[in-house]
Formats: C-alpha cells, sequence, structure tokens
C-alpha cells in the first residue's frame, strides 16, 4: 500500500509511503482517492490528515512515470486535487519534510497546512523543462503573494517551510509546528479544531492580483529570459502565473496552465533535463557493486604532488573537512603549491563566495611535508605527479612500502593504464584511478578508473566520497584516454580535417559554440595548451601509425604556437589577454598545408561541421559502450556535461544522437566516410548504432 489509512478516534490519517520520495504514481493517487472514500463513509471522521513517511512528504509526480500511459491514467493528479477539495470534511495537509512539485500541489488542494519548520518547500519542475502542471502556478500566488510565487516557480528553488510561514498574509500554512516530533500531534489537535468549520477554506476561491501586472510580468519576463535563454520553461513559468492573475476565474487558469504544461512536456530541453536528472543518479550506481557494500574509513588522504592538479585535489578534500597531507619533493615546490591554494581561495573571498574563518578553518586542515613516512596514517592517497609511467612506478613502489593496510591508492592520470600503475604494487586490490579534471577544484567530473582488480569496496568508497567532496563521478573501465579524452580525440581529429577541407579556426568555433558549447575545439585547445594534444599525437603515431590526423596541429606546434600560454596558438592573442583573434599567421600556414596537399579548399556548412564533431563522439562513445568501458550511455552523458560543457539542454552526445535518430547519424556517418579526406576508419559505425538503428531504437 503506498497510501496507509489509519483512524486515530475521529481523524483519518493518510500516509503516503511510495519510497524512496512518496512519488505521486498511479498507485499511490488511486491510494489517495481509496483513503478519501473510506473516510467519507465513516460517519465517526471528522476530519482528515494527509501526511507523508520516509524522506519526504511527496517529492512530486513519479517522473519515471512520464511519458508512459500509467502518468496519464486517472486518476490523476488533478483530479485527486479536485477530490481533496470537493471533500465533504476537512483535510489537512502534515508536513514533516520535502514538499515538492505535485506534492506541494496536493498539499496545496487540501482546506488546511501544518507543517514543521525546516521543509524543504519547491516547485521545480522548471528544473526539468516543465511548470508545475497540477494547479501549482495558480494557488501558490493565491496563498503567498505573485511576486514570490513567480520567483519560487520561474527558479525552482527551494524555500524553507519557516522562511514561506513568515510571508506578510501568506495562507501556505495555517501552522507551523514547534518541530518534526510534535507535528503528528499538533496536526491531529489543528484537526479536530477545524472539524466542523464550514464552509471549507478552498485556495482556489483566494484572490489573485497584482497591482502593476503589466509592468512586473513584463520584469519578470526579461529577467527569466537572461536567466536561461536556451529554455522555454522558464518564461511559460512567467506567463502561467500572470493567468492566474488575468483568467476570469480559477479553471481558465487551470486551462492555461494545462495547456503550457503539456507543451512543454513535448520539448527537447524537457526530454534532456529528464534524462539528465535520472542519469545523474544512476551515474553514481555501479552494476555489479550493490550500494550498501561496506565502505572504508576515509578520514585522512594524502595528496602526491602540490602543482595545478594537486593543489586544486587538495582543496576538494579540504573543502569537505577532510584533513590533508600533501607530499613534495622539493620545499619551494610545497611553498609554490601551497601559494596557489591561498590565492585561489583569497580569490573566492574576494567574490564574497568564502568567508575568512571558513579559508582559515580549511587551511588548518593542510599539513605538508618532503617524506613519504607522514603518508603513513592516510586512508586515501592521490598521486598528481608526472603524467610518465616510471614516475608512477616509482610513486606506487614507494607508497606500497609505506602505506597502512587497507588504504586506497588513487591515481589521478589522464591516460596511462590504471592496470600497469596497479602491478607496481602487491595491492593491485587498493588501486584505483581519480581522474579529476582541470581546475581540480571546480570542474565537477571526476572518472573513477576500475582496475581490473580493483576491489569492490574501493569503489563504493570512492563514488561515496566522491559525492561528498561534490564531483560527480562516473566509473570508467582502463583504456586509452578512459571514457572523456577517449571520445575528445576523435573530435579533435575531425576539427583538424575541417580545417584542411575548407573550414577556419573560427569557423569551426563559432558553429559549436552556437550549437552551445562555450567554447570551440580550437578556443580549448589553445586554453589547455596544443603541446598537450601534440605529445598525446606523437605517441599515438608510434601506437597506432595508421591513425590519421591533419598535420595542421603539428605543424602549428612547431611554430612554437602552443596556444594562450604563448600568446599565440590557432589565435593570436595580446601578451596576458584571453581574447582569441584570428590570426593571420595560422590562416597562411593552413593555406600553405591545403596546397602542398593538393587540397581545393570548400565552403562548409555550419551543420557538417557540428555534425561531424558531434557524431564523432557519438560513434566514439557507442564503442566505449559495447566494450563495457562504460556501464551506460547515461555516464557518458554526464561526462560530456560536467567535464567538456556539451550543452545541458541538449542532453549530452549520446541523449542528443536519440534526438536526431540513430538512423539519420548512421546515414551521416556514411557519408562523411566517403569523404577521402577524412578518416573512413574512425567513421566506421559501432555494432551498437547499426543494431539501435535498425530497431528505431536508440541508447537505454
Ligand atoms: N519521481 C521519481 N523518482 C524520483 C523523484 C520523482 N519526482 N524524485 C526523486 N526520485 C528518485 C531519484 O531518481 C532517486 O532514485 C531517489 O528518488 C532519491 O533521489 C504535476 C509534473 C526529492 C529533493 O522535480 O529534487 O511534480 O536513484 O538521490 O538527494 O506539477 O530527489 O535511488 O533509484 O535525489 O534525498 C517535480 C525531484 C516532479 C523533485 C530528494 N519534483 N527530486 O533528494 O534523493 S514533476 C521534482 C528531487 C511534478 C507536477 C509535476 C530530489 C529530492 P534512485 P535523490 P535526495
Amino acid at each position: 500500500m503506498t497510501a496507509e489509512y489509519q483512524v486515530h478516534g475521529d481523524v483519518a490519517v493518510i500516509t503516503l509511503n511510495n519510497p524512496p520520495v512518496n512519488g505521486l504514481g498511479l498507485e499511490t493517487r488511486q491510494g489517495i482517492v481509496d483513503a478519501l472514500s473510506r473516510a467519507e463513509d465513516d460517519a465517526g471522521i471528522k476530519a482528515v490528515i494527509i501526511t507523508g513517511a520516509g524522506k519526504a512528504f511527496s517529492g512530486g509526480a513519479d517522473i519515471k512515470e512520464f511519458g508512459t500511459p500509467k502518468s496519464l491514467q486517472d486518476p490523476n493528479l488533478h483530479s485527486v486535487i479536485r477530490a481533496l477539495e470537493n471533500f465533504s470534511k476537512p483535510v489537512v495537509a502534515a508536513i514533516h519534510t520535502v514538499c515538492m512539485g505535485g506534492g506541494l500541489e496536493l498539499a496545496l488542494g487540501c482546506h488546511y497546512r501544518v507543517a514543521a519548520p525546516g521543509c524543504t518547500v519547491a516547485l521545480p519542475e522548471v528544473k526539468l523543462g516543465l511548470l508545475p502542471g497540477a494547479g501549482g502556478t495558480q494557488r501558490l500566488p493565491r496563498v503567498i503573494g505573485v511576486e514570490p510565487a513567480t520567483n519560487m516557480i520561474a527558479t525552482g528553488e527551494a524555500v524553507p517551510s519557516e522562511m514561506l510561514a513568515m510571508i506578510p498574509g501568506q495562507k501556505l500554512f495555517d501552522k507551523l509546528a514547534a518541530s518534526v516530533e510534535s507535528l503528528p500531534a499538533e496536526a491531529l489537535e489543528f484537526a479536530r479544531k477545524v472539524a466542523d468549520v464550514r464552509p471549507l477554506p478552498l485556495v482556489r476561491n483566494l484572490p489573485c492580483k497584482h497591482p502593476q501586472g503589466e509592468a512586473y510580468f513584463q520584469f519578470a519576463r526579461n529577467m527569466v529570459k537572461g536567466m536561461a535563454k536556451n529554455f522555454p520553461a522558464p518564461a511559460k513559468c512567467v506567463d502561467a502565473v500572470e493567468a492566474a492573475t488575468k483568467s476570469r476565474n480559477f479553471e481558465d487558469g487551470l486551462t492555461t496552465e494545462r495547456d503550457l504544461f503539456l507543451n512543454l512536456m513535448m520539448t527537447p530541453e524537457s526530454r534532456s533535463l529528464r534524462h539528465l536528472f535520472f542519469a545523474e543518479r544512476a551515474a553514481s550506481k555501479i552494476p555489479d557493486v550493490p550500494s550498501d557494500t561496506p565502505k572504508r574509513d576515509v578520514r585522512k588522504v594524502g595528496v602526491i604532488g602540490a602543482g595545478t592538479m594537486g593543489g586544486g585535489i587538495a582543496m576538494n578534500f579540504l573543502n569537505a573537512g577532510i584533513p590533508v597531507t600533501m607530499l613534495e619533493m622539493k620545499q619551494e615546490a610545497l611553498e609554490r603549491g601551497v601559494g596557489i591554494m591561498r590565492k585561489n581561495y583569497e580569490a573566492q573571498i574576494k567574490k564574497g563566495k568564502l568567508k575568512q574563518d571558513k579559508y582559515e578553518a580549511r587551511m588548518a586542515l593542510l599539513s605538508t611535508t618532503l617524506s613519504y613516512d607522514d603518508l603513513k596514517d592516510c586512508d586515501l592517497i592521490i598521486e598528481a605527479v608526472f603524467e610518465d609511467l616510471g614516475v608512477k612506478e616509482q610513486v606506487f613502489s614507494k607508497l606500497d612500502e609505506v602505506a597502512k593496510s587497507g588504504a586506497i591508492l588513487a591515481s589521478n592520470t589522464s591516460t596511462l593504464d590504471v592496470d600497469k600503475i596497479a602491478a607496481f604494487t602487491k595491492r593491485p586490490q587498493d588501486v584505483v584511478g581519480m581522474h579529476f579534471f582541470s581546475p581540480a577544484n571546480v570542474m565537477k567530473l571526476l572518472e573513477v578508473v576500475r582496475g581490473a582488480k580493483t576491489a569492490k569496496d574501493v569503489l563504493a568508497t570512492v563514488m561515496a566520497l566522491a559525492k561528498k567532496i561534490k564531483k560527480t563521478a562516473v566509473v570508467s573501465g582502463v583504456c586509452d584516454g578512459f571514457i572523456g579524452n577517449r571520445m575528445i580525440e576523435r573530435y579533435s581529429q575531425q576539427a583538424g580535417f575541417l580545417l584542411d577541407e575548407g573550414a577556419t579556426p573560427q569557423q569551426v568555433d563559432k558553429a559549436i559554440e552556437k550549437f552551445g558549447f562555450p567554447m570551440g575545439p580550437f578556443r580549448m585547445i589553445d586554453m589547455a595548451g596544443n603541446d598537450i594534444g601534440w605529445a598525446i599525437r606523437k605517441r599515438r603515431y608510434v601506437e597506432q601509425p595508421d591513425i590519421k590526423y591533419s598535420k595542421t596541429a603539428d605543424l602549428l606546434c612547431e611554430m612554437g604556437r602552443f596556444g594562450q600560454k604563448t600568446s599565440a596558438g590557432w589565435y593570436d592573442y595580446e601578451a596576458g589577454k584571453r581574447d582569441a583573434k584570428p590570426s593571420a599567421v595560422v590562416a597562411k600556414m593552413i593555406e600553405d598545408y591545403r596546397q602542398q596537399q593538393g587540397i581545393t579548399p570548400r565552403k562548409i556548412s555550419d551543420d557538417e561541421i557540428v555534425q561531424r564533431l558531434i557524431f564523432s563522439l557519438v560513434n566514439e562513445g557507442a564503442k566505449i559502450l559495447e566494450e563495457g568501458i562504460a556501464s551506460k550511455s547515461g555516464d557518458i552523458d554526464m561526462v560530456y556535461l560536467t567535464g567538456y560543457g556539451f550543452p545541458v539542454w541538449r542532453g549530452g552526445p549520446m541523449h542528443y544522437a536519440g534526438e536526431v535518430g540513430l538512423f539519420n547519424v548512421l546515414q551521416a556517418m556514411k557519408r562523411f566516410a566517403r569523404n577521402p579526406l577524412d578518416d573512413a576508419k574512425a567513421w566506421k559505425p559501432a555494432k551498437l548504432i547499426e543494431t539501435l538503428a535498425a530497431e528505431g531504437k536508440t541508447f537505454e
């Protein structure tokens, strides 16, 4: 039973009990209606309380149901809320904690609401590309006022119950209980107090006006336009609330809301956001590692290497209140590294993002050392030393001697083989990759690289720790480049071919930035450093001699144009400045190269640029899935969103491929493979794409 019914004397209590968050799925909606009829038929019942069990009053409609017939099956949420409003006896919502989306709309259909302090109250539908679709845009403004309601609905942000109860004239909460613990008794007492009050108060009968409606809603529209230019939902939220103030009657307002809601439900942006809502949560789940796997205690972390990465990594743990011992080989390297950390924190203080006392508390958790011995009581040691297997061997052999038994030994390597690194120790089960993205204290993505022998509790521990340091952790198997860098290599390869064939760096960048990336491939590599790609290509030429690349990137490096750090890369930069200026030198180098290759440049459309860049990610991502390097396509989407700036409203490369249609992706790839200047081998479709396309399906 997901809506339990109990009788307490003359009060019936309906308890939503549909873990994990009392999502208002069909069974729960039916349960509420059934419970109401029982209370209706029982003459001894004078009032009804509706409350929630567990970690939520209700987290809203069951998003898992969206797009399935169940979500439209009666009793739909509207009719359940109507049943509450029309009930002949007072219904009191007793809200003990999270009350969101359809859960708040349900509470607004009750005659009264009693809440505990500290409840998280929100209409977060806009974060799913939607708007409250069960009367929230019509009822919330009636109980807290038009402006606070517009704010809550257009941002989806939560407000604590005690804050809402302080809004002058608010009618959202009829009573704020003293505490969560006293809520049940206080709600019972309140229900008995109002048992005979008639007429029963209905939110729908409250007035809903704004004295300067035109001006306010224009202001609100301008605000949301700036806030989310790629998302249609915030502006529709404003339209819906405006309808509450302008409609002839409540029902008309509901109809407007319904139309706007259904329209948004069909938008690609909402499908992307709903996909990412689940992908983000699924990423923390490892198919063969049960979520209740015992985790190791991580009370103290060691970081080896005080460079940019080491310092950034250390900051993540200091920010989470976990002491760090940072090891370097030379005192000046330590001092330089700590200096960079201090500068980073001081910059946050200047921006008002960090308080001085917090900064000092964090730095107090940092100790530094030149001796491995000082790492012997660390529970987790992460090395961020030079990206060379020989250096890693020295570090891990030393760690094997010094680290306590059960310590997790992690490498921040971005390309090296974690199994080889694990083999430098006698404890491969304790070795794992923790690939942070630069700047490590800012980028949310953490690739957790699972070695063949990495123990399951090590993985479970690192995934839980990632949550604690506010990272989006994605598990990757061992391969060159893991998930993100393996795919970005194909993307960069295509960017080079596009130059050979006639595009300019700025045209390629502009096309993909119009698609939604914050930075195109050439601006991005100018920022990261062209020499990084150069080193990888040199290795690649040896390991995979038949892999094709445009030589323009190598020619650029041979000119010493490594990017911003040399004030010259694919673009020209004024010393110390970041704005990228198209370079005549680079244009000439590309032109000379084309001539030398006998290539007649052609006009390349932005569409072709975007397809070749994005589909190269999709094809490599499908191979990564086939090889089991990633366990879910949503994981790959999360990598691209949190590590590479893939536009959120497109849902990630694999989700986007589904929106385009895998059949269309396949046709485009076959076209690209016929281009002699491209790399037919790279466009050989992953078997998974062919199979799914043939079945008219997309990635799970
Ligand atoms: N539907 C289905 N599953 C949900 C869910 C929901 N509304 N909310 C959470 N879950 C699952 C989630 O996938 C995860 O599952 C588990 O619950 C724990 O979630 C008509 C149309 C409520 C604050 O947008 O913000 O109402 O991974 O890890 O950190 O107007 O979940 O364990 O299998 O996030 O404690 C509007 C979304 C819906 C709220 C709890 N409501 N949820 O946070 O746990 S649309 C929302 C949250 C709607 C109406 C419209 C949070 C939370 P699993 P969690 P948490």
